[in-house]
């Protein structure tokens, strides 16, 4: 049930924000929240980046240099960087990220996840008009995105796929129940407590199992192409990674280079995403068996992120993120999952409640569209579970409790963007 909080206006709302972000800084970067996230974690600090790029652009810049220095030698931008030796699990002594001759000094992940970093400099940039720190930052992101388009373009298409849940950021969505099915079943017993109410240790293991299986190949793209049994080439990552195309083609001037090859890198994304993603509705695709896998969760709506998306498609999936399977059914935007889906859980994770940072996803989705009702919708309603939970990580979308920790980093860092 809704926990009574009492009431808070933007000032003090923003305050305890800045607040939850200065606990979380570690000094070296901040973790996602106290407890569960001891380290810095690749897309949340995105996020950080962009809601600090107004109040504290010195600690959003700190934040980006330090993740940046978890980067590999191959470009690969990990999803994880260690502060410290444990703490987490699957923590350092699994990726053994140090045995790999590409990985930096800083112990780190082995796997990426969302690249939404080139449109987070964009917005520090905007903010700020610090050109010296894109200058800076610049060719670090070129590299990831090259990473992307050469390891991680599995289908040949110009898509990157994920090899891993935890690549998504959305670990058990649906949409990742019939890839995990198809592999062995694995019972390691790696009970971890604070995630049971998250995913079945069953799902638990599998993830360590692919995790571990990548590592033992030494982490090789010639491996993801031909033997990796879990590959998906999933509309969110690819919807941020074109935004981020973009966002690298109006930077690079100032980084006195050449637009082109991110313009048509966006269109190469945009291109492909049409052509295997969509049906009605965009949907990930499986490339082991290569065939859309038909549940509908937010991820679908990635792809609005991109201003340059016909109108056909544009004009389908907002139908169907104002229908009553997402938002027009639930009082808060935006569930993670169409809730009439059969998997659908109002208190699971990413299977059903609400999420700030999809939110604030598509409520940029629909400012660069001027789709301007939309826009006030998902601000108004986000800040609303903000105001009547707190910086929870999620919310159920019915009644707008709090789910998951508390002082949750993206949450605070993005009320704080969505409060300008
Ligand atoms: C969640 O993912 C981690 C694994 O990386 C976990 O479940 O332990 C996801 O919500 C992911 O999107 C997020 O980046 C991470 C840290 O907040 O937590």
């Amino acid at each position: 049930m809704m926990e009574a909080r009492p009431a808070v206006d933007d000032a003090a709302l923003g305050r305890e924000a800045l607040a939850v972000l200065e606990a979380n800084w570690t000094g070296t970067g901040t973790v996602p929240a106290p407890g569960l996230y001891p380290h810095q974690w690749s897309w949340d600090s995105a996020f950080i980046v962009i809601g600090l790029a107004r109040h504290r652009p010195d600690r959003a810049r700190d934040e980006l240099l330090s993740l940046l220095r978890g980067q590999w030698a191959t470009g690969m931008l990990p999803h994880i960087v260690f502060h410290t030796r444990e703490a987490y699990f699957p923590g350092p002594s699994v990726w053994r990220s140090q045995e790999h001759a590409a990985a930096p000094n800083v112990l780190t992940s082995g796997l990426t996840s969302p690249p939404l970093h080139a449109l987070a400099l964009w917005w520090l940039y905007r903010h700020t008009g610090d050109a010296a720190f894109v200058r800076q930052a610049y060719p670090a992101l070129v590299a990831q995105h090259a990473y992307l388009a050469s390891a991680r373009d599995l289908g040949g298409a110009g898509l990157a796929a994920i090899v891993h849940p935890w690549e998504s950021g959305m670990d058990d969505s649906p949409a990742w129940d019939q890839p995990l099915a198809a592999l062995p079943m694995i019972q390691y017993g790696y009970r971890n407590v604070e995630l049971e109410e998250r995913h079945p240790d069953s799902d638990h293991d599998r993830y360590v199992w692919l995790a571990m299986r990548y590592r033992d190949a030494g982490y090789s793209a010639g491996y993801l192409r031909d033997e990796h049994p879990f590959a998906i080439e999933d509309p969110m990552f690819n919807g941020i990674w074109l935004a981020s195309c973009q966002a690298m083609a109006e930077l690079a001037p100032l980084a006195r280079a050449d637009p082109t090859p991110h313009a048509e890198q966006a269109e190469r994304i945009r291109e492909a995403m049409i052509e295997r993603l969509w049906d009605g509705c965009y949907y990930a695709r499986d490339l082991r068996t290569d065939r859309l896998i038909k549940v509908c969760t937010v991820g679908a709506f990635g792809p609005l992120l991109d201003p340059g998306l016909p109108d056909d498609q544009l004009h389908a999936a907002v139908e169907v993120l104002e229908s009553a399977r997402f938002m027009g059914a639930t009082g808060y935007p935006v569930p993670s999952c169409e809730i009439r889906a059969a998997q659908f859980d109002r208190t699971r994770y990413w299977r059903g409640p609400s999420w700030v940072n999809t939110n604030w996803l598509l409520r940029r989705a629909a400012a660069v569209h001027s789709l301007d009702q939309l826009g006030h919708q998902l601000t108004n309603g986000t800040l609303r579970l903000v105001r009547q939970a707190g910086f929870r990580e999620c919310f159920d979308p019915f009644d707008g409790s709090g789910r998951g920790c508390r002082d949750f980093s993206w949450s605070a860092a993005l009320t704080l963007d969505l409060l300008a």
